[in-house]
């Protein structure tokens, strides 16, 4: 056999010895806990380390499809990394050995420091790396058979080899396919989601006026569906909770701690609103923005439980997979800004990655200072004393939502027919609410559009401009003026720090 054949069949041992390392780690982690399966927590390791502007870059390239570009590059780095570990083993033992346990220290780092990891996380990698060494040490000794044998029995070593081969990985396949999937299945928590009653809104939601939608092809919709709703977090796998064991605790800085179970926040009187989300990274023109109808109970009246003690100045908000948020307590006390401790979304339970059983909703803050989905904690603290998980980033750590429009139709670089255009869209300015919206076409004199009426200061407002196109190509601009007469500047600002500025542009062309 040629030294180019050996490599590759020890380059393939290795890919072996990878797939049974991350299957035999997958089913500990079936019994561990999911969090702890390596691929996971490496996967969540590097969303936690990777610097502000990859995640924006990665958002912008992939919009929602970030965690599957992640898992991708992930899957092409582990196919490298066992390749070479076939081909170190086979050539300068121990080098092979040398690099798996390396990976699997990064991989045990990895589980260890998830949030609500128990020593035993460590467990899967560990295990998974032993078994990886004894599953490549006996493919390169039949692989070193086969490659030394003599003309007589080179038949017999080559099928040894090859078996050996084809059978681990097969088992290997099935048994770490059906692991993962089940370790990624939610399956009991998306039952115990459906058989979740939401009680009725002891305030319901003001009645929306007719005159609030527009009839346009292709604006966005007032009320966002839960399927298309905007997510975005820092969850590879989303976070698993239990509603029978899940509690609210609000501690720190406080006259009392209190805690409240699912159950007892059910019985509360809870209230209906519309408000609107948006994601701090969202671009001008972005889709970063969703709009529902919440339930749940509000946030002042439950704070009022714990009595915040006179120098608190924030909460601190944490999920159960270690993400914060830190918002203003004047915010959360305010009870004019009805800011709730959601359990439903467009009269559903919060759908599971939406933060299920439990999240924060605060009209007029980006979501990464206010809206914690998977709540656990309330901790009231200072802005002195605790940093959130943005804002320890380079993040702000306020985040009041800046005043935004947006042109849905016509689309950029859409084709219209000349004659009359309805060029709509959306506009907000959440807790402040719209008064004026103004449409310019190729930098000429701003014209007033048309407002829908309004659901409430805290949510996204329509709007449109009849426009008599002439042919050719035009830029299409808008901008908003919030009820305090603030009207957008021109000026493009990116997201970070605190979120985009500047005013929509689209080129369309009329024929
Ligand atoms: N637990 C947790 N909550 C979180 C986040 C997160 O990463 N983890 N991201 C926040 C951010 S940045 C935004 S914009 C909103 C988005 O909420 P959505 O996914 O329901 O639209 O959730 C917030 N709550
Ligand atoms: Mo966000």
């Amino acid at each position: 056999m040629s030294a180019r054949r050996r490599y590759q069949w020890a380059a393939v041992a290795g890919m072996l010895a990878a797939l049974v390392s991350l299957a035999v780690a997958e089913v500990l982690a079936v019994v561990v806990g999911a969090g702890s399966s390596p691929m996971f927590a490496v996967g969540s390791l590097a969303i936690d380390l990777a610097p502000p502007w990859v995640k924006d870059f990665v958002i912008a390239l992939f919009g929602t499809g970030d965690k599957i570009a992640l898992l991708v590059v992930l899957g092409i780095v582990v196919v490298l990394l066992a390749l070479a570990v076939g081909v170190l083993q086979w050539r300068r033992p121990p080098l092979g050995n040398v690099l798996l346990v390396l990976v699997g220290v990064v991989a045990s780092v990895a589980a260890a420091t998830r949030a609500g990891a128990t020593p035993w996380w460590i467990v899967p990698s560990v295990i998974g790396v032993i078994v990886g060494t004894v599953v490549l040490r006996i493919g390169l000794d039949r692989l070193a058979d086969w490659a030394d044998s003599d003309p007589i029995h080179v038949a017999i070593d080559r099928r040894r080899f090859l078996t050996m081969l084809g059978m681990t990985a097969a088992g290997a396949l099935v048994v770490g396919v059906a692991a993962r999937a089940y370790n990624s299945a939610n399956a009991a928590i998306a039952t115990l989601r459906d058989s979740v009653k939401l009680p009725k809104p002891a305030t319901p939601a003001p009645q929306i006026s007719a005159g609030a939608e527009l009839d346009i092809p292709g604006i966005t919709p007032l009320i966002s569906s839960n399927e298309s709703f905007y997510r975005i977090d820092t969850a590879l796998q989303v976070p698993v909770v239990d509603v029978s064991t899940w509690k609210l605790r609000i501690i720190g800085l406080v006259e009392r701690e209190v805690e409240i179970t699912f159950d007892e926040l059910l019985t509360l009187p809870l209230t209906e609103r519309a408000v609107t989300l948006a994601c701090v990274s969202n671009e001008v023109g972005g889709n970063l923005i969703g709009n529902a109808i919440w339930l749940g109970y509000p946030l002042h009246k439950l704070l009022e439980r714990a009595r915040p003690l006179p120098r608190a100045d924030m909460v601190l908000s944490r999920s159960i997979d270690g993400f914060t948020a830190s918002t203003p307590l004047e915010v959360l006390q305010d009870p004019r800004r009805d800011s709730l401790l959601a359990v439903g979304m467009n009269g559903e339970p919060l759908p599971l990655e939406h933060g299920f059983p439990a999240r924060l909703v605060v009209p007029g803050l980006y979501g990464y200072v206010s809206a914690t989905k998977w709540v656990t904690e309330l901790k009231v603290t200072t802005f002195a004393e605790d940093i959130a998980y943005w804002s320890y980033r380079g993040w702000s750590d306020h985040g009041p939502i800046k005043t935004e429009s947006r042109i849905d139709v016509p689309a950029s670089g859409a084709r219209v027919r000349a004659g009359r255009v309805a060029v709509a869209g959306m506009a907000w300015s959440q807790h402040t609410g719209i008064s004026a919206v103004e449409v310019r076409i190729d930098r000429g004199v701003w014209q007033p559009a048309r407002l829908a009426d309004p659901i409430s200061a805290d949510t996204w407002r329509q709007w449109v401009y009849e426009w008599d196109a002439p042919r050719g190509s035009h830029l299409l601009e808008v901008r908003a003026t919030d009820s305090l007469g603030q009207t957008q500047s021109a000026t493009q600002v990116p997201p970070a720090p605190n979120g985009a500025e500047g005013w929509h542009a689209v080129t369309v062309a009329v024929e």
